[in-house]
């Protein structure tokens, strides 16, 4: 560019165009399992960095979904699904140098096939329904060809009872249903029959039995030191629990450093630490780990509490207790020894006071 006679600016004209050519797919192919990588060959004369538009038409050409845009690799991979089925698929890749630019589409169509629909259930709906409460069944599926199913397509069921009915949204009367744990199905067919599902639990007058342990690897430790606390909460059945929670007041004395669980969360707010679990089945455990720092000497006694959605068969197993003593890091004592440790012990000293002075009366003599 050229102002009042200088140059202030410039762009150079690559002189010459690049080329693309599609390879993969380029016709005949049928795409189908999770993930495709599109592949296409590329050059130019300049030796000029070339970037690409990927796009992709369903329909033979007639209309174009864009996949990338400015791409810097011969080669893109996406999710089979994202494409959506099509049995005249073409691909096209746009080449650009900066200046000049060219395309090139699949030499002939190529299929896509079709993708199951993609099935949620709310997370609401785990969970502890007794007596005449209704059970709200809430889902929903989305499929990469239909868009949104109709209700119809979607069908509700459990393991123990069998079919539900159909719909996103279905309420069922809790003493309608066999009493116990029901791994509830939602399953979404499309317009191609295929079949996505989505599960979750639910307790219908559930009877179980929660159990708790609260440890440490050592109940003497020095001061400043960090204290872990193993929290374990099993669930002895018969029946699932949902919404397994666990409370416990940290002692006074100690600075809370963290707590973690294995499922779900756990948060510390004004010296309390709270644990939600989510669900436990008949027979599965799980654990959090709680960590302070003791800067004090003194006796700390933990106590944990747990609680599920419903009443437990036996109360007195969902509380555990734990003390630690913590001493001065000066006064820690020195590890106990057995008593053949002691004898050991004494006898060598007794060897070596005898040695010595068998040693102080040679030297004299000497
Ligand atoms: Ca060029
Ligand atoms: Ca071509
Ligand atoms: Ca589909
Ligand atoms: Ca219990």
């Amino acid at each position: 560019m050229v102002y009042q006679g200088s140059t202030i600016g410039s762009v150079s004209a690559s002189s010459n165009a690049p080329t693309v050519q599609v390879t993969f797919p380029n016709g005949g192919e049928t795409i189908g399992g999770t993930s495709t990588t599109l592949t296409w060959t590329a050059s130019d004369a300049d030796g000029d960095t070339l970037t690409y538009d990927v796009q992709y038409s369903r329909d033979g050409g007639f209309s174009w979904a864009t996949i990338a845009v400015d791409w810097p690799d011969k080669s893109y991979q996406i999710a089979t699904y994202l494409l959506g089925s099509s049995t005249d698929g073409v691909l096209r890749v746009m080449a650009t140098d900066g200046f000049n630019a060219v395309q090139d589409d699949s030499d002939a169509p190529f299929s896509v096939a079709n993708s199951r629909p993609e099935v949620v259930i709310s997370a609401g709906l785990g969970g502890v329904f007794v007596d005449t409460q209704l059970v709200f069944l809430d889902g929903m599926a989305l499929d990469p060809e239909d868009g949104r199913l109709a209700s119809t397509s979607l069908a509700w069921s459990s393991n123990r009872d069998g079919a539900f009915g159909f719909g996103e949204n279905l309420e069922v009367v809790a003493s309608t249903l066999t009493d116990g744990d029901h791994l509830v199905t939602l399953t979404a067919t499309d317009s191609g029959s295929l079949t996505g599902s989505a599960t979750e639990w639910i307790f219908i007058n559930p009877t179980s039995d929660l159990d708790v342990d609260l440890s440490v690897a050592s109940n003497q430790l020095a001061t400043s030191t960090e204290l872990t606390y193993t929290l374990t909460v099993t669930n002895n059945g018969p029946n699932g629990m949902s919404r397994v929670m666990a409370s416990s007041t940290l002692p006074v004395g100690v600075t809370f450093v963290s707590a973690v669980a294995d499922q779900g969360w756990c948060a510390e707010a004004g010296g309390a630490v709270s644990c939600e679990f989510g669900t436990l089945l008949n027979g599965s455990s799980t654990t959090a780990t709680i960590v302070v720092n003791t800067p004090t000497p003194g006796t700390l006694s933990s106590t944990v509490v747990i609680a599920g959605d419903a009443p437990d068969s036996d109360e007195s197993s969902n509380t555990a207790t734990v003390q630690v003593s913590v001493v001065s890091a000066n006064t820690v004592p020195i590890p106990s020894m057995s008593a053949w440790g002691l004898i050991t012990l004494t006898a060598l000293l007794g060897a070596l006071a005898v040695w010595l002075a068998n040693r102080r009366r040679t030297s004299l003599r000497a």
